[in-house]
Parts: structure tokens; C-alpha cells; sequence
């Protein structure tokens, strides 16, 4: 997942990471001939011993856990996780969730790929064969070169993929690296994650920052808009045993907003507000409205520390009355008060609840302001993001302890050593949602209307596209119909090569497909950077020997290297193996924390966990103490809840009707949204929650954690009343997009009017046929229209219909 709430400083997208291959043996009569460059082949002493080896799991879900895997006959037989610390947090134990402690099945699962392949049938069709390792890397080598010569380095993408986001030397990122030693390629800005909130608070405080999670313990009272790291943050390397034990400290009220009463609630919270999708921002200005009206506002700090909050304030660019108090008053350009009753019309929330919040949020000092990323994952999540963060600058948390920016969570950072993926000599970039476009119409697209940077539009569209640890291809991203529909003209991207554990939805339309190793099955040194007060690295050891004809991505890529050169293999190498590459992040990782143990006792103690010197992270508390000192990243160096820049660019772009972009953090319904004609025809909105069955796609196919948490759509009672539909009951929920079917749970749980699902139900359907999904797939209904500023996935923005199959 994408944090870039790092507290110090370090971007992390500057210092990629990548992970090892180390001590793996090979077992010599389960590989075709294979001359290995990148890693030693160090024969394993005796396969039948009772070991057991520290690792982690390295896939995104916004925590990263610790696992000693014990390991008999070559084989993973049982796991367990951190021992170590206590449960004070700071030193606490980040112990692995229900997925974590089921990797072995992971791990030997049949269904592994064990070869490469090539693609025989159409893409999408799921027909390989195998091939040897020297035919993919020549095959993939000679199409790189031909491309690159024939189209530029802009002709090549390296697919958004997070299957190893925890992962060094394996990262998900690698094969920018390899681009990056060969003249550069095609990049993009933004994250399936945070695409919009980033945009958001770049505007807002020139980058993102929260105080960090334990500083909870300093709240009085703890406010999240739809926030769930309970079921987002889970097990004790992830926020959610912050919160809880933050929480025992300051005793602090909390309150959630969200249309599900998700898993972070269930008894521990105070209270649920249940509001509609993608109307956070109408909320926001009606809590707004009280708070002014009522005088609950920080005045001494928005004038202080803001731009645009008043007439006082406001740049001498923008138009009188331009500014945030009369657009929330009625005073600006749509003469529309901002009231309660306003917002209860939009929320779905009484407007008597409204007024309740405003003064709980107005009187009770220091709170806790923050927002997850699921209401940002719209149409307007720009807007929403910066409309939410609004709370907390009108009350003064922000740069205090016990309060917050109002966005995310923030983090300590104990600067780990990160495999660089060296810097890329192409400076173009799309949008990370828009790659479907770049490849269907890619000369087409342009600054001012699809986001482009770098240049005014795209000289060539993608032809090349690496797909390592990825099922965005497909599963993970909207629209999977269109997607099919692209990919199936072999003309337009020339070449896909897939790199994963299994067959997914994704690597059925690559030409060529490779096996990879686990990462627990390679040496790596695991970061940890989204872990509160507690930043920490694990040295994980290859715990069994490689099997079949699987092979390290460290590995794969220098094979490919050496085939475009030596001078491309050794900037990509550095002549380095994958161990000493390891040994080498630890060496540097050690370099900044003196204190932690040398790479040999590393590989015995397993974890290094570090502490904030400062007990808690406090977003912004230099700019807070002195703003002419510190100031923000911003152009005027303060908040800018007016902002030029955004202005200049709401002027500029060519824009539809329904897309705004405001200098204000003003509520813009957006499309598919509450206010969408749409509606009438498919009335449900549908939010694809992100599931504790899985991480997005990954451990999908793991039937234990199938059968603790089926995947079904969550329907509120009167609406299961009125559309006839029984608990468990097949639906078929659809639009004009495409239609997905599975079990219907009738549950008080989720408002009526809006529908749930986990995302990341690996998507089953004939696409050669009628095409209906059968795995509970949300993403054959979401759309692939961009949001407006952006240009990021709006993939919680859905109308649908649900009828009995
Ligand atoms: N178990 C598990 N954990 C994960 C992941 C996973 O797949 N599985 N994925 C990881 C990744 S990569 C990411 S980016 C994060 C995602 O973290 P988030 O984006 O925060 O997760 P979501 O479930 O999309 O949204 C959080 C909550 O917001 C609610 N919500 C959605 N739209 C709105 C809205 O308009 N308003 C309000 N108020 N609430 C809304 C949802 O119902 C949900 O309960 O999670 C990470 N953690
Ligand atoms: N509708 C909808 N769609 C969404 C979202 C949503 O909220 N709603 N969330 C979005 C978000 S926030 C994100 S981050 C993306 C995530 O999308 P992805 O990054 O595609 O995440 P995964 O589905 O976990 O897929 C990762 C792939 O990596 C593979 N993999 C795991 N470990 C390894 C490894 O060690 N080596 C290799 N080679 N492969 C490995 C897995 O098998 C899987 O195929 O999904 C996005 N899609
Ligand atoms: S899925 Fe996430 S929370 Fe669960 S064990 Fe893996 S890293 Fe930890
Ligand atoms: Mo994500």
C-alpha cells in the first residue's frame, strides 16, 4: 500500500525497495538447465532436519508481521510469528493475522506455478505451455529491444502492482530498476491507494502527514471517516492494537463514520454514524457550519496559520467572497447555506445528529480527526479528502499532540535502506489509473485533459508492460470488460509478461509467464513503514529450498539484463548477488540505528524494532511552534484551504460538466454518485470494502480463510425486504458495466440503500461468452472513468441494481 506519511522526511518512493535471494539451493533434478548469475547456489546441509527460520509476509495490507516458519522434510509445516517484546506499544510483538499464520498453504499450494509458460491461446483465454527459462528471457529480452528501438522508452510501463510491498530486493517496484538501467520508461504518479487524498493534501499542506496512532493516547475524543484498520491495519504490526491500546490510555470517545459498521467498531466504538458513499464533504460543511455559527471555531489559528478562511486572508488573485466562511454561510457564488438540514438531505444523517457531532467535535479538545481512504476512492474524493481535513483546521488540531491533520494516520520512520530503483531518465508520466487508455489511445492523451505530466501529450502509446506481483491487469482493476476488450488486439500492447505464483485473472492475458519464489522462500530484509510509534526491519531467510523451476525475481531480471548488455547488467547488478545485496541494506540500515545488531545476529534475533525518540509523531508541530521558521510545502508555506494553484487549474483543463475541481474544499457530488440520473435506473450505491478474507486478490484462493469469511454482498434488511431476497440467497448485482453474482448477507450492518462486497474476490467469468462474473469480482461493475483531478480510480463510486439469480 502506498504510505506516504512518513514522519522525517524520506520519501519513500525515492528509496524503492527490493528483497534477496541468498543461501536458496537448488535441487539440481528439478531444473531444466539454468545458468544462474544473481544468486548463490549454496546446496541446502540436510533437507530432513527440524529448522525453523525468521521470514515475514510482505504482501499490502497496511501491516507487515514477522513469521518463524518451521520447516521439516523441505517443507513449511507449521508457522508461528514475533515472540519477542512485550505488549507495551513500542516494543510490541507484531504478530501475523488469520493470513500471515496460513502462508504454508500459500507456500505449497498445488495450483503454484511451477515454469515458465507461453501464452497460446487468445489473451484472457488461459492457454499455456511450457517453455524453458533460456526461451522466456530471450523471448522477453528480444521484444524489449525491439521496442525500445522501435517506439522509445516511453512504449514500456511497469504495470502498479503491491503483491510484495513489504518486500527489499523483491519489492513489487523492481523492474523499474531494470527499465532505469536500460534508458528509462514510462512511469506514473499516484497509487491505487491514495490517489486522490495525495492530490488533496498536496494542495491543502503541500504533503501528507498525521500524528502517528499511539498519540491517541493524548485525545479526548477520536473522530474517523470512514476509517478501518481493524480489518485495513490488522494484527500487531498493523494501527489497529494502537488504537486500542492508545485508546485504554486516554479513555478518548470514538466515533465512526462509514455506511458499514466495519470491523474497527463492533462494541468498541462509542458511536456509528451511518452516512451515503462519497457524501463526506456535505457532512463536512454542515459540521462546518454549526461550528462557525455557534463560534467553535480557532479563529487565532486560521489566521495565523491559513490562507482562504475568511476575507482576511484570502490571496489577492481570488474574486471577493471567495472564501471558505461564506461559501459554508451562503455568502459566495451558490448562495446556498451550508446548514444541517442541508447536509441531512445529502448524508442520509438527521440533521439533530449533525448539530450533536459539531459541538462534540467543537468542545472537546484535543481530538483526533482522521479519514481513511475509503472516502477519498470516489469521484470527488479530492473534494472529500480536503473537505474532512477542513475539521481539524477549523478546531486547531493540527501540529498538537492528541490531535491530528485529518488525514490518515502517520508514522515513525527509522529510515531503512531501501533497494534503489535508480533514477529514470524518461520524466512523462500518466495518472497509475489511466494505462488502459495509454495503450488504446495513448498519442491521444494530453496535459490538460487526461493528466499527463512531464509533456503536453504522450508521443507514443504503451507496446511493453511488465506485470510483476500485480493482478491490476484485470482483477484489481475497473472495468475488467474494457480492459478484455483492449488487451485483444495484439497491436496495440505488443507484449505482457507476467510474473506471480499463480494463474490469476491477470496473468491468463500475459504472453509470457514466469514463476516466481515467495519471498519467504528467498533472503530479504523487510521494512516496516507504516508502524506508529514503532518502526522496525525483519531479516528473513529462505526457508526452503527452491522448488520446480521457480526462480528469484532478483534473478529474472539480471538474466534479462544481461541479454540487453553488460553495461544494462551492471548498473542493474552493481555486481552484486542477491545476499550481498542484502547484507548490504542491512550494513546501511544499520548505519542510521547504530543499536541495531549486525547482519549476523540479525539472521538469530529475526527483528529489529526501534522506538520514536520522541514517544509520538506529531504531524506539522514545527510549522506549528513557528510557521516564518517552518513553513509548509505549500506556495504562500501555510494551509491552503483557498488555493491558487487549483484555481488556475479548474480554469485551465478541459473538464466534463460533472467533474469539479475547486480552490475550495467545496462538496461536489461527482459521478456515480447520490446525485447521479443514473440512480433511477440502478439505485444502490456499492462500495468494495478491502477484506480481512484477503489481501486485495492475494491469499484468495486459500479455503480455510474462504470459509471463515465468505464472500458476499451485505444488504440491509428493509432493502432484502423490498427486492424479496432470503440471507444467503445467489443475487446477481449489476449495471451498465457488467453483472457479478454471489450470496446476498442480510445484515443491520450496512445502511439501506448501499450495498457492500470485500474487493479482490478473484473474478471468474467466460469472457469469451456472456461474460458474467461468478466469483463476487466487484471490479466487472466499476468504471474506468477517471477522477477529475487525479485522474485516480473512483472504484467506491458505484450505482447498481441486485435482483434474485
Ligand atoms: N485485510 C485487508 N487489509 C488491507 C487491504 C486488503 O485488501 N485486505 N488492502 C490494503 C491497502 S493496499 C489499502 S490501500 C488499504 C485501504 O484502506 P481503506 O481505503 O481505508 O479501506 P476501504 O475498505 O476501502 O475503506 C475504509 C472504510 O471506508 C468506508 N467508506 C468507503 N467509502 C466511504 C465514503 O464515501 N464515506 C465514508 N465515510 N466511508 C466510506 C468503507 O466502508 C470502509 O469501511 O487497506 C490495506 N489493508
Ligand atoms: N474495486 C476495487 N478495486 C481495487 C481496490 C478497491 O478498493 N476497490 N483497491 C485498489 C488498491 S488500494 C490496490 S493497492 C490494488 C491492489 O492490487 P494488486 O497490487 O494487484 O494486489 P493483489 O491483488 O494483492 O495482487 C498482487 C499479485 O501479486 C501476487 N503476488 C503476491 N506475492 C507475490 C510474490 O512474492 N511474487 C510475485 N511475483 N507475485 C506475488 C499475487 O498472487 C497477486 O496476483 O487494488 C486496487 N483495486
Ligand atoms: S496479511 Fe498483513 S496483517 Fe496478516 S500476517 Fe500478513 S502482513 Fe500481517
Ligand atoms: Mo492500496
Amino acid at each position: 500500500m502506498d504510505n506516504s506519511i512518513l514522519n522525517p522526511g524520506l520519501n519513500r518512493r525515492t528509496f524503492l525497495k527490493g528483497s534477496s535471494v541468498g543461501a536458496a539451493a537448488i535441487v539440481a533434478d528439478m531444473a531444466l538447465p539454468f545458468k544462474s548469475v544473481a544468486a548463490e547456489q549454496i546446496p541446502v546441509a540436510d533437507v530432513t532436519e527440524d529448522k525453523w527460520v525468521w521470514s515475514a509476509c510482505t504482501v499490502n495490507c497496511g501491516s507487515r508481521c514477522a513469521l518463524r516458519l518451521h520447516i521439516k522434510n523441505d517443507e513449511v509445516y507449521w508457522v508461528e510469528t514475533d515472540n519477542t517484546g512485550n505488549d507495551e506499544y513500542g516494543n510490541h510483538q507484531v504478530r501475523a493475522c488469520l493470513r500471515g499464520r496460513s502462508i504454508r498453504r500459500r507456500m505449497n499450494h498445488p495450483d503454484r506455478l511451477k515454469y515458465p509458460m507461453k501464452r497460446i491461446g487468445k489473451r484472457g483465454e488461459g492457454k499455456f505451455k511450457r517453455i524453458s527459462w533460456e526461451e522466456a528471457l530471450d523471448t522477453i529480452a528480444d521484444n524489449l529491444k525491439r521496442i525500445l528501438k522501435d517506439y522509445g522508452n516511453e512504449a514500456v510501463h511497469v504495470l502498479y502492482g503491491t503483491g510484495v510491498d513489504g518486500g527489499n530486493i523483491t519489492n513489487s517496484n523492481v523492474p523499474y530498476r531494470l527499465m532505469n538501467s536500460c534508458g528509462g520508461f514510462l512511469s506514473r504518479y499516484g497509487s491505487y491507494s491514495t490517489a486522490q487524498i495525495r492530490m488533496a493534501m498536496q494542495y491543502l499542506y503541500g504533503e501528507r502527514s498525521g500524528n502517528s496512532p499511539d498519540d491517541i493516547a493524548n485525545s479526548k475524543l477520536v473522530v474517523m471517516f470512514g476509517n478501518n484498520p481493524a480489518e485495513t491495519r490488522m494484527s500487531g504490526g498493523g494501527v489497529t492494537y494502537y488504537v486500542e491500546q492508545a485508546r485504554e490510555r486516554s479513555n478518548a470517545r470514538m466515533i465512526l463514520i462509514d455506511p458499514r459498521y466495519n470491523d474497527t467498531g463492533v462494541g468498541r466504538e462509542d458511536e456509528w454514524i451511518p452516512i451515503y458513499l462519497g457524501t463526506d464533504g456535505a457532512l463536512a460543511a454542515a459540521l462546518a457550519y454549526v461550528l462557525i455559527t455557534e463560534d467553535m471555531v480557532d479563529q487565532a489559528f486560521l489566521d495565523k496559520y491559513c490562507v482562504g478562511y475568511d476575507e482576511k486572508t484570502l490571496p489577492a488573485s481570488a474574486p471577493k467572497n471567495s472564501h471558505y466562511k461564506a461559501y459554508i454561510l451562503g455568502q459566495g457564488e451558490d448562495g446556498i447555506a451550508k446548514t444541517p438540514e442541508w447536509a441531512a438531505k445529502i448524508t442520509g444523517i438527521p440533521s439533530s445528529r449533525i448539530i450533536k457531532l459539531a459541538r462534540e467535535i467543537g468542545q472537546t479538545k484535543p481530538a483526533f480527526i482522521c479519514q481513511g481512504w475509503g472516502p477519498q476512492r470516489h469521484s470527488n474524493g479530492e473534494q472529500t479528502a480536503r473537505a474532512i481535513a477542513m475539521l481539524a483546521i477549523l478546531t486547531g488540531n493540527v501540529g498538537i499532540n492528541g490531535g491530528n491533520t485529518g488525514d490518515r494516520e502517520g508514522t515513525y520512520d527509522m529510515a531503512p535502506e531501501w533497494f534503489s530503483m535508480l533514477s529514470n531518465p524518461v520524466k512523462t508520466k500518466i495518472s497509475v489509473f489511466t494505462w488502459p487508455d495509454a495503450i488504446e489511445r495513448g498519442t491521444e492523451m494530453t496535459a490538460l485533459r487526461d493528466g499527463v505530466q512531464g509533456k503536453a501529450k504522450l508521443d507514443v502509446p504503451i507496446k511493453f508492460m511488465w506485470c510483476y506481483a500485480s493482478n491490476t491487469l484485470i482483477n484489481q482493476n475497473s472495468n475488467i470488460g474494457r480492459t478484455h476488450d483492449i488487451l485483444q488486439d495484439e497491436s496495440k500492447c505488443e507484449m505482457l509478461v507476467g510474473i506471480d505464483h499463480f494463474m490469476t485473472a491477470s496473468m491468463k492475458y500475459c504472453d509470457i509467464v514466469l514463476p516466481d519464489l515467495m519471498p519467504t522462500e528467498q533472503e530479504d530484509l523487510i521494512p516496516h513503514e507504516a508502524a506508529g510509534n514503532m518502526a522496525y526491519v525483519i531479516l528473513g531467510q529462505p526457508a526452503t529450498s527452491r522448488k520446480f523451476e521457480r526462480r528469484p525475481i532478483y534473478e529474472i531480471l539480471s538474466e534479462v539484463a544481461k541479454r540487453l548488455g553488460d553495461e544494462v547488467y551492471q548498473k542493474f547488478t552493481e555486481g552484486r548477488t542477491q545476499h550481498e545485496w542484502v547484507r548490504y541494506l542491512c550494513e546501511q540500515t544499520k548505519s542510521r540505528n547504530p543499536d541495531m545488531p549486525s547482519y549476523e545476529e540479525m539472521k538469530k534475533v529475526g527483528i529489529y524494532k526501534r522506538k520514536c525518540p520522541e514517544e509520538h509523531v506529531v504531524a506539522f508541530k514545527d510549522f506549528r511552534k513557528d510557521p516564518q521558521a517552518n513553513p509548509l510545502k505549500t506556495p504562500s508555506g501555510k494551509i491552503e484551504i483557498y488555493s491558487e494553484q487549483l484555481a488556475d487549474i479548474a480554469n485551465s483543463w478541459e473538464l466534463a460538466e460533472d467533474d469539479v475541481i475547486h480552490p475550495l474544499p467545496i462538496f461536489a457530488a461527482g459521478f456515480n454518485s447520490v446525485a447521479d440520473p443514473k440512480k433511477e435506473k440502478y439505485p444502490f450505491q456499492l462500495v468494495g470494502f478491502h477484506y480481512k478474507a484477503r489481501t486485495h486478490s492475494s491469499y484468495g484462493n486459500i479455503d480455510v480463510l474462504q470459509h471463515a469469511n465468505p464472500q458476499e454482498v451485505w444488504i440491509n434488511p428493509l432493502d432484502a425486504k423490498q427486492k424479496n431476497i432470503k440471507d444467503g440467497e445467489l443475487v446477481r448485482i449489476f449495471n451498465e458495466i457488467g453483472e457479478t453474482r454471489l450470496p446476498a448477507k442480510i445484515t443491520p450492518r450496512i445502511m439501506p440503500g448501499v450495498l457492500g462486497m470485500g474487493q479482490g474476490a478473484w473474478h471468474q467469468a467466460n469472457m469469451f461468452g456472456d461474460r458474467v462474473d461468478h466469483g463476487g469480482c466487484v471490479n466487472t461493475i466499476t468504471t474506468h472513468r477517471p477522477s477529475p483531478l487525479a485522474k485516480g480510480n473512483p472504484q467506491h463510486s458505484n450505482l447498481v441494481q441486485i435482483e434474485k439469480a
